[in-house]
C-alpha cells in the first residue's frame, strides 16, 4: 500500500489558489522583450500562450549536415553530441562546407514525420532550421550555405514540413542558433577559423545574415508557432530586442523560447533537466532519447518507453512541457528504436491523455522527493532523492493520480478530506467504479488485482469541489 505523508489542508488550498490571484492581476507586458513571469500575466499574453500551456509534449529535430559524419570524422569516432563534431574536431570551414555536396536526404517523407509526432501524441514539432554549424536546412536567399543551394537534394525540408504540419493540424516551430555560427567570421563560436569572439564584429553577422534569416522563417513558412533560440553567447539585452521586435512585427503570436539572451514567453530548462518542484512559470525541457541531438550512428543507449512517459507525467505534474528529440539520418529517417519508443507513448497517451493535456500541477508535493538528511553533493548540499512511485496531475474536479508502481490492493491518499466522489481507472473503458473509503483527510481506493497499464496507471479521483486548473 502506498500512503503519503499527512499534510497541511492549507498548504494544498494556498497551492491552489495563489496561480489564479497572482494572475488575476493583469500587469501589462512592456518589458524588454515579452515577461514570463506570473506578474506580468495579461489577456493578451494568456491568449497567446494558451496552446503551449495545453500542449505539453513537443518533438524536437535536430537535422543537419553532422548526420552525414554521424559521429565520425576520418576514421575516429569524436566524443560528444552528433551536431557539435564540427567543433569537437575543430574541422576548418572549407572541409566542412564539403559535406554539403554528400547531403542527400532522399528517403525524406515530411508526412511520415509529423505522422509520427501525431502517433506519439504530440502537439508541436521544433525542428532546426541553422544549427551552430550555420548551414540553413532551408531555401534561405539570405546565404547560398543553405540545403536548396548547396546539396544534391535540391528541395525545402521546412516548406515540405510546414505544409505536411498543416495538413495535420499540428504547430511547427523553427530552432535557429542566433549567435554561434561556426560558418561565419564573425558568427560566435568558431575560433578554430576565425580566432576569439571579442575580435569579432559581432552585430555585423547578427544583421547580415541571422536577423534576415529569422525574417525569412517568420515570412516565408506559414504561421510559426516559436523560435527556438539557443545559447544566446553575446546577446545584450539591445541584441536579443532586435529578434523580439522582428517576431512581434511578422508573427506576434510566435512564441520565444528561453534561450534568446532577454526574457523570452517561457523558461527553457537545462538539456535533460528536470526541476524538482513545481514551478508557477511556464517552463519546457528540451531533452534527448539517447545522448545526442544530431544523429550519431554509435549511440543507441534509447530510453525506454517507461521513462519517457515517467519524465512527461513528471514534467507535467510540475507545470512544464516535455521537448523530446529525434536526430534523423542524412538519409532522412528517424531511427527506429526513436520511432516505436515515441509510438508506446503515444498509445499510452491515446488512453490516459486525458490526464496530460492541458492537465494542471500537483497540489501535493511530497510524491515528488525528498532531500536526503544524511547524503551531501560535492557542493555540501543535501542531496534530492526523486521518489518515482507516484504524481499527480489536476483539472478542474478531478484528480489524476498517476501509478508508476502498483501498490497493491488499495492506494490511500491524505489531505482531501470529503472530497472524493468518484474513482475509477482511466484504463477502463468501462469507468467502473472503485471502492471508496474516506476517514478524516484520508481517502483510500479498492484497486484491481494487476495494473492496466504497462507504464502508468491513472487513477482519475472526481472530486466535489471544482480542482482550479493552473
Ligand atoms: O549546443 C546546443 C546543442 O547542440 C543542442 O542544440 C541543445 C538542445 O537544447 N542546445 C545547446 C546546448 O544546450
Amino acid at each position: 500500500m502506498v500512503t503519503m505523508p499527512r499534510m497541511l489542508k492549507r498548504r494544498f488550498l494556498i497551492i491552489l489558489i495563489l496561480p489564479l490571484v497572482v494572475f488575476a492581476a493583469g500587469v501589462p507586458t512592456a518589458q524588454i522583450v515579452r515577461g514570463q513571469s506570473a506578474a506580468q500575466e495579461s489577456p493578451e499574453r494568456d491568449a497567446r500562450m494558451r496552446w503551449f500551456r495545453e500542449a505539453k509534449f513537443g518533438l524536437f529535430i535536430h537535422w543537419g549536415l553532422y548526420a552525414v559524419p554521424a559521429g565520425e570524422w576520418k576514421g575516429q569516432a569524436i566524443p560528444g553530441i552528433g551536431e557539435w563534431i564540427m567543433n569537437r574536431a575543430k574541422i576548418p570551414v572549407k572541409e566542412y562546407e564539403q559535406l554539403a555536396t554528400q547531403f542527400n536526404p532522399t528517403k525524406f517523407n515530411a508526412d511520415a514525420w509529423v505522422q509520427m509526432a501525431v502517433d506519439a501524441g504530440m502537439k508541436y514539432i521544433v525542428i532546426t532550421s541553422k544549427h551552430h554549424d550555420g548551414f540553413a536546412m532551408y531555401g534561405s536567399k539570405v546565404s547560398p550555405y543553405n540545403i536548396l543551394d548547396a546539396t544534391p537534394f535540391k528541395r525545402d525540408p521546412l516548406k515540405e514540413l510546414a505544409a505536411a504540419c498543416a495538413r495535420h493540424k499540428i504547430r511547427l516551430g523553427f530552432y535557429y542558433s542566433q549567435a554561434q555560427d561556426w560558418h561565419e567570421p564573425n558568427g560566435a563560436g568558431n575560433t578554430w577559423d576565425f580566432g576569439a569572439d571579442d575580435k569579432k564584429d559581432f552585430d555585423q553577422y547578427l544583421r547580415g545574415k541571422a536577423e534576415p534569416q529569422v525574417r525569412e522563417l517568420l515570412t516565408n513558412y506559414g504561421p510559426v508557432c516559436l523560435i527556438w533560440f539557443d545559447t544566446p553567447r553575446m546577446m545584450t539585452a539591445e541584441r536579443s530586442q532586435r529578434f523580439a521586435d522582428l517576431l512581434h512585427t511578422l508573427q506576434p503570436q510566435c512564441l520565444i523560447d528561453g534561450r534568446l539572451g532577454a526574457v523570452g514567453d517561457y523558461r527553457s530548462m537545462g538539456d535533460n533537466s528536470i526541476p524538482q518542484a513545481v514551478l508557477k512559470e511556464d517552463w519546457e525541457v528540451p531533452a534527448t532519447l539517447n545522448h545526442t541531438w544530431g544523429f550519431k550512428k554509435d549511440d543507441t543507449d534509447w530510453k525506454p518507453p517507461s521513462e519517457l512517459v515517467f519524465k512527461l507525467v513528471d514534467i507535467v505534474s510540475k507545470g512544464g512541457n516535455y521537448l523530446l528529440n529525434v536526430g534523423p539520418t542524412a538519409e532522412g529517417i528517424i531511427p527506429q528504436a526513436s520511432q516505436d519508443n515515441l509510438r508506446a507513448v503515444g498509445r499510452w497517451l491515446k488512453v490516459n491523455g486525458e490526464a496530460i493535456y492541458g492537465a494542471g500541477t500537483t497540489p501535493f508535493g511530497t510524491e515528488l522527493g525528498a532531500y536526503s538528511e544524511t547524503e551531501k553533493d560535492k557542493t555540501g548540499k543535501p542531496v534530492f532523492t526523486v521518489s518515482e512511485d507516484w504524481r499527480c496531475t489536476i483539472k478542474p474536479g478531478k484528480l489524476y493520480i498517476h501509478l508508476f508502481r502498483w501498490p497493491g490492493k488499495t492506494f490511500e491518499l491524505h489531505g482531501i478530506k470529503d472530497t472524493v466522489e468518484r474513482a475509477y481507472l482511466l484504463a477502463d473503458p468501462a469507468h467502473k467504479r472503485l471502492a471508496i473509503m474516506s476517514s478524516g483527510d484520508t481517502v483510500t481506493i479498492t484497486l484491481p488485482a494487476q495494473p492496466p497499464s504497462e507504464y502508468d496507471s491513472v487513477l482519475c479521483l472526481a472530486t466535489k469541489a471544482a480542482v482550479a486548473k493552473r
